[in-house]
């Protein structure tokens, strides 16, 4: 089953999101395989953010995403990369689609509520990024059957 990595960035967690976040996922039909709580390191901000290390807003996201909780989710299901990136919607809120988390819910590009890997490759490097093994569950959805055909 393929997996993502998503973020709850802090000015999700501070505006009370978790809980909308977390249902929407699982009304989707997607399963919560890793889930935690926790402070950003520089080193961790830096290390995801890599690719924007020369950008102009780079600096004021590193302080964003360490200035508070974030809630680090790994979620499993067929096709959960790009079906939580269309939910997440685009990265700029006004630009965002009405009912996409970011639509609804944001209107600033630096407060844009939530993180989710981009495609398959960086979803496995961020999940080791960010989660230890044995940090990750394996269980056996019982809804499995009515949310899969086959
Ligand atoms: P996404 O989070 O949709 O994958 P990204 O990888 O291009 O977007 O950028 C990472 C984060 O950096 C993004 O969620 C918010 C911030 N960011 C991107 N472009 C920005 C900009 N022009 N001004 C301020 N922050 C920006
Ligand atoms: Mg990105």
């Amino acid at each position: 089953m393929e997996r993502t990595f998503l973020a709850i960035k802090p000015d999700g967690v501070q505006r009370g999101l978790v809980g909308t976040i977390i249902q929407r996922l699982e009304h989707k039909g997607y399963s919560l395989v890793g889930l935690k709580l926790m402070r950003v390191t520089r080193e961790l901000a830096e290390t995801h953010y890599g690719e924007h290390k020369d950008k102009p807003f780079f600096p004021g996201l590193v302080n964003f995403i360490t200035s508070g909780p974030v809630v680090a989710m790994v979620w499993e299901g067929r096709g959960v990369v790009a079906a939580c990136r269309k939910l997440i919607g685009a990265t700029n809120p006004l630009n965002s689609e009405p009912g996409t988390l970011r639509g609804d819910f944001g209107i600033d590009v630096g407060r844009n509520i939530i993180h989710g890997s981009d495609g398959p490759e960086t979803a496995e490097r961020e999940i080791a990024l960010w989660f230890q093994t044995q940090e990750l569950v394996v269980w056996e959805p019982r809804l499995t059957p009515w949310i899969y055909e086959m």
